[in-house]
């Protein structure tokens, strides 16, 4: 055999082996050289509207696609009532061959009681010519009606709330419950003279500052010339934590210069990570001076010039010493509402907190206090009548179900 042989043979070997490894490696068969196009996704949206209209919910796919896509859809009570809230119908929903999408809106319904934000829950199952990629989404419905006060009872809100369960309540009904609340005593000193805002009372157990009586939790501040200026101010804290929830708390508030009536929460790390990084919200504040006005307020961020809050107010006709009222907060992962009788009056989410973490999904403990004096409300003068009383009739801590 010449070279020029040899070499023509090893080239023909070589494109036979090629060829049979070529052969060899293209797989089991001609199916699956063209690999089936997936079905396309399908994805629904959250939807928000006001209480009257509708709920418009997309149902959308990632791809136009050349059958129908059928999904049927139903909506569910989240803490909207079927029926009562809403229109609870259900259905088959179609997007056409071509289409990319299809609306399916849910009748709301317009009634006349004063509601806090309420949502449904929307959920596709059984598609046909496509994949469900989102199952569920939410539909908020916002509330329409106003506040309705009773001059002799003041506002009052329901025992209990579709699509939550009581988590705990205390209608102080038995006496103060010291499996519930502590008493923080004193000054504040040493390690936070004044409570931390210069404040001029000194916290007591006595039964001069702190009483049930008809049902109310009152807290009273008090000026004689042996005791000085006194209040009293509870804690929940290593008793009653909890994280997220509807906190309803009816309570009627003390006025006059210098007082300063709070219903407010603390983050259980404070300990930990120091204030305000564990987080607080303001469910209630009021100074006296400003005796028709209501502040809901969160603090965040790492204590000194770097701490934040952001409040938001709700003025009444009335003084908020002349009758009841509910003071609502709303918590949700990512979401903080802020109501007074129901009227909301502050929202904050991760978006308003942009210099620090986020401290408002965790756990939280409350705290009731009456304050005298202090950096924001100023120091008692003539025009201050003491004592002066806040009444607490209720709190309700509601958690979804
Ligand atoms: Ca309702
Ligand atoms: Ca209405
Ligand atoms: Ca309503
Ligand atoms: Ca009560």
């Amino acid at each position: 055999m010449d070279f020029v042989k040899f070499l023509e043979m090893k080239i023909v070997i070589f494109l036979l082996l090629l060829l049979f490894s070529c052969t060899n490696s293209s797989g089991a068969g001609p199916d699956d050289s063209v690999p089936d196009t997936p079905d396309p996704k399908l994805f629904i949206g959250d939807a928000s509207t006001s209480e009257g209209n509708r709920l418009s919910f997309e149902i959308r796919l990632d791809k136009t696609w050349e059958e129908d896509v059928s999904v049927d859809y139903e909506v569910l009570g989240g803490t909207a009532e079927p029926g009562k809230d809403f229109e609870n119908i259900a259905g088959t929903a179609v997007i056409q061959a071509g289409q990319k999408e299809t609306f399916i809106t849910i009748p709301t319904i317009d009634d006349d009681e004063n509601e806090v934000q309420e949502a449904v829950i929307f959920r596709i199952n059984n598609a046909i010519n496509a994949e469900i990629s989102i199952a569920s989404a939410v539909g908020v419905i916002i509330d329409n009606d106003d506040i309705s006060v009773d001059n002799l009872e003041g506002y009052t809100t329901s025992e209990n709330h579709y699509g939550y369960d009581l988590e705990w309540g205390e209608e102080f009904e038995n006496g103060l419950d010291l499996n519930t609340f502590s008493l923080d005593i004193g000054d504040g000193c040493p390690d936070l003279c004044g409570w931390g805002n210069n404040e001029l009372q000194s916290y007591t157990d006595s039964e001069n500052n702190v009483f049930v009586k008809d049902g109310k939790l009152v807290i009273r501040a008090q000026k004689d010339p042996i005791n000085g200026l006194t209040s009293t101010r509870l804690i929940t804290k290593g008793k009653k934590e909890f994280t997220f929830g509807r906190i309803d708390i009816r309570a009627k508030l003390p006025e006059g210069q210098g007082i300063w009536p709070a219903l407010w929460m603390l983050g259980t790390n404070i300990d930990e990570v120091g204030w305000p990084n564990c987080g607080e919200i303001d469910i209630m504040e009021l100074v006296g001076h400003e005796p028709q006005k209501v502040h809901g307020t969160a603090h965040w961020g790492p204590q000194g010039s770097n701490s934040t809050f952001i409040s938001g107010t709700q003025s009444f006709e009335q003084k908020y010493s002349e009758n009841f009222h509910v003071f609502t907060l709303l918590w949700q992962e990512d979401l903080l509402k802020w109501y007074m009788d129901e009227q909301l009056f502050h929202t904050i989410t991760p978006a308003n907190v942009t210099n620090t973490v986020y401290p408002f999904n965790d756990p939280f403990y409350l705290l009731f206090n009456l304050a005298i004096g202090g950096n924001w409300p100023g120091n008692p003068d003539d025009t201050t009548m003491f004592p002066q009383e806040m009444q607490v009739d209720y709190i309700r801590v509601f958690q979804e179900k």
